[in-house]
């Protein structure tokens, strides 16, 4: 038998609503992961990556890091991991300086052994480069073989990455594919091949509602049992306010006093009527009543505005936006560059260096690559007519309100479900909340949590 606990998403870095507070909880929940898994004496901790929310963490998450991985060599549990999209770096991995200290094994085409199981790695692909993939790995012989990978992969909401290809394609059968991307803990089969993901172990954005936890994988004979667990995170209070005519500020005081808010973070949503209520007033007297940090949507329409604009869908403004694109006879290199910036895979402290580098890369295999499609007759970046419809389905990436599955294996789970979740934050419209209070650390950081980011 082996058993390993299969995390990933960790983010640790993440200073979420500007709080080095919430930075530390991403750190928190990673150390609470390894402490359990030498708790439980297991016989490995795999991540499927996004280990760090930038590819530039800093020296304390660095340090945090360090300690949590010495730890677990220190119980004699290797630590195999992948690299996700948000960690990614042109040059060496982090991960590649761990491997260096002997705390990490990198996974990738050769099997590393674990017991019974012969574990791989793919790391995270942009899509422009997923052909080349041949999905080739060398060969083992062990009893079972486990794929490691990033990415939002189909049948789960948001897939742009088919499983089935994966295994298809593969040279190595797998009897489980252990994901990270989506921040949903979910698990199904896939051509008989158990395929999950474990979720993220911090609330990445206040779309994710669910308790945040990790799986535990066991190889048995025949069997793959996969089990989640939830971790106790720092508390959220989702609290919606439905005021009705006449109603304001006074009533949103009284709902939220109806909340623990002893360090939580207090995601307070505005509906119905009412007078105007400035965000800065609710988040004021929720930190007053020992929030850690709130944040305010007001999601009530202004009669006026919504005069003015009656034309624009705010259904979806990704889709306005992608059809304006669409019309624009951007270049493919442009598409490129649009994808970056605009898309939620690539963390938004990234975007300057991420679109440094592809354009430097496209110019130098094509000098023309940023001729307008219009003038130059679209000769130019042939081949990569994908990159259109890429940058729009891509930017309709967001969370998943869904109830995560029970997340089960073929013999009865012990599901740790989620009791009472206070409804609340609708994902259908984009988030606009009051993140413009606090002046953001870097250029565009601001929309972290607005893009309900889970990549
Ligand atoms: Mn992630």
């Amino acid at each position: 038998m082996t058993r390993v606990i299969h995390t990933g998403d960790t983010h640790i870095g993440y200073q979420q609503y500007h709080s080095p507070d919430r930075r530390q909880d991403f750190l928190a929940a990673f150390e609470q992961v390894v402490s359990d898994a030498i708790d439980e004496d297991v016989d490995a901790v795999v991540h499927a990556g996004d280990l760090y929310h930038d590819r530039r963490p800093e020296l304390p998450d660095l340090l945090g890091t360090l300690s949590a991985l010495r730890r677990l060599d220190g119980a004699g549990i290797p630590f195999l991991a992948i690299v996700g999209n948000h960690e990614s770096t042109r040059g060496g991995q982090w991960l590649d300086l761990f491997e260096r200290l002997g705390l990490a094994t990198r996974l990738g085409d050769d099997p590393a052994l674990v017991g019974d199981v012969a574990f791989y790695g793919l790391d995270h692909v942009p899509r422009s480069r997923r052909d080349e993939l041949d999905y080739q790995f060398e060969p083992h012989d062990a009893p079972h073989a486990t794929l490691v990978g990033h990415g939002l992969f189909t049948p789960f909401a948001h897939a742009d990455w088919e499983t089935e290809t994966v295994l298809e394609e593969s040279n190595v059968e797998f009897d489980a594919v252990l994901l990270g991307d989506n921040h949903v803990a979910d698990v199904t089969t896939v051509d008989d091949t158990w395929v999950t993901y474990c979720g993220s172990t911090e609330r990445a954005s206040a779309s994710e509602r669910d308790p945040r936890g990790y799986n535990f994988v066991t190889f048995e004979d025949d069997t793959v049992d996969i089990r989640h667990r939830t971790l106790e995170t720092r508390p959220f209070a989702f609290i919606t306010v439905d005021l009705a005519e006449g109603e304001g500020i006074e009533r949103v005081r009284q709902r939220v006093r109806e909340f623990d808010l002893e360090d939580a973070v207090a995601i307070v949503e505005l509906t119905g009527d009412g007078e105007s209520v400035t965000p800065a007033a609710v988040e004021t007297f929720a930190v007053e009543q020992g929030a850690l940090v709130a944040r305010v949507t007001d999601r009530r329409e202004v009669d006026t505005e919504a005069e003015q604009l009656a034309d624009v869908s705010f259904a979806d403004p990704d889709d306005a936006v992608n059809d304006r694109i669409r019309e624009m006879g951007l270049s493919s290199a442009a598409f490129d560059v649009d994808e970056t910036v605009r898309a939620s895979k690539t963390a938004d402290s990234n975007v300057r260096d991420e679109v440094r580098e592809r354009v430097t890369t496209l110019l130098s295999d094509d000098p023309n690559a940023l001729v307008a499609a219009d003038d130059g007759g679209g000769e130019s970046g042939a081949g990569d007519s994908g990159q259109a419809d890429d940058s729009a389905d891509e930017s309709e990436a967001v969370e998943d309100e869904g109830e995560p599955e029970a997340v089960e294996g073929e013999t009865e789970p012990e599901v740790v479900e989620d009791e009472d979740n206070p409804e609340g934050v609708d994902g259908e419209t984009v988030e606009t909340e009051s993140e413009d209070d606090s002046p953001p650390e870097q250029p565009n950081a601001a929309q972290d949590s607005s893009l309900g980011d889970f990549a």
